[in-house]
């Protein structure tokens, strides 16, 4: 998979894309990203890539022509163009699993007040939000969905951990315990130590409903419950 990204702020990539799971997975070359810095393309002896609200009004506006310059090319080889907005598509599990399978994106990070609407109408493809708060850049977002889309390309992480994640089973996870087997008083639940792999998996799937029940009742609408799940619900609940 392809990413290139259109930034005022390429440094801030830098240590993010170099780092752990993400960082091996460009080393072995089963994703790339290409960081472009918007400035290149930016107007007069200034390098200007921002303005005055027409209308008036309170910070600044990236013009329309760096990001053009920016984004064409990358329009032309097929990239389908995702501008980070807190006006997109919610960042769900979904939708990470659906880019994961597009093999070029060209992710569009605005700063100060956005993007002249034009551009945002005539070069962006979508908009995708990451939650509903309001940060300074769509750098951070950016960087969240290249996370949330690498780890599930093919050899990324085994397939395993992706499958078992909270939203692809529609709960949320299990308690997990490793060494020592008592912390400050606190033990590891014996059945864990038991070695009777059916017990530890029942356990493991009560825990994960238990959980759900308590924090994200509304996951559970959608979750895929079988007979058994929803017989330990029912006890869950009356206990
Ligand atoms: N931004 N999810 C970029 C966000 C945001 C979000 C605010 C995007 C500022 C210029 N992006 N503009 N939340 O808060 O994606």
């Amino acid at each position: 998979m392809r990413i290139d990204v259109v930034t005022l702020f390429p440094e801030l990539f830098e240590v993010p894309l170099r780092t752990s799971i993400i960082g091996r997975a460009l080393e072995r070359g089963l994703v790339s990203v290409d960081v472009h810095d918007l400035r290149a393309h930016g107007l007069g002896r200034h390098r200007s890539v921002d303005d005055y609200p027409y209308g008036g009004g309170a910070g600044m506006i990236l013009r329309p022509e760096p990001l053009a310059a920016a984004i064409d090319p990358l329009r032309e080889v097929g990239a389908l163009v995702v501008l980070l907005d807190p006006a997109g598509e919610r960042l769900t599990d979904r939708l990470a699993r659906e880019l994961a399978g597009v093999a070029h994106l060209a992710l569009v990070c605005g700063r100060y007040e956005g993007l002249d609407e034009r551009a945002r109408g005539s070069l962006v493809d979508r908009e995708v939000s990451i939650g509903d708060y309001v940060l300074t850049g769509g750098e951070l977002p950016a960087l969240v969905l290249i996370d949330a889309v690498a780890r599930l390309v093919p050899g990324v992480i085994e397939a395993e951990s992706h499958e078992s994640d909270s939203f692809a089973t529609g709960l949320l996870e299990h308690p997990q315990y490793t060494r020592p087997e008592s912390f400050r008083g606190m033990e590891v639940p014996a059945v864990l130590l038991s070695g009777h792999h059916a017990e530890v998996a029942r356990w493991r799937r009560r825990e994960s409903l238990r959980r759900t029940l308590l924090r994200r009742p509304d996951l559970l609408q959608a979750a895929d419950l079988s007979d058994e799940d929803r017989r330990m619900l029912d006890e869950l609940s009356r206990a």
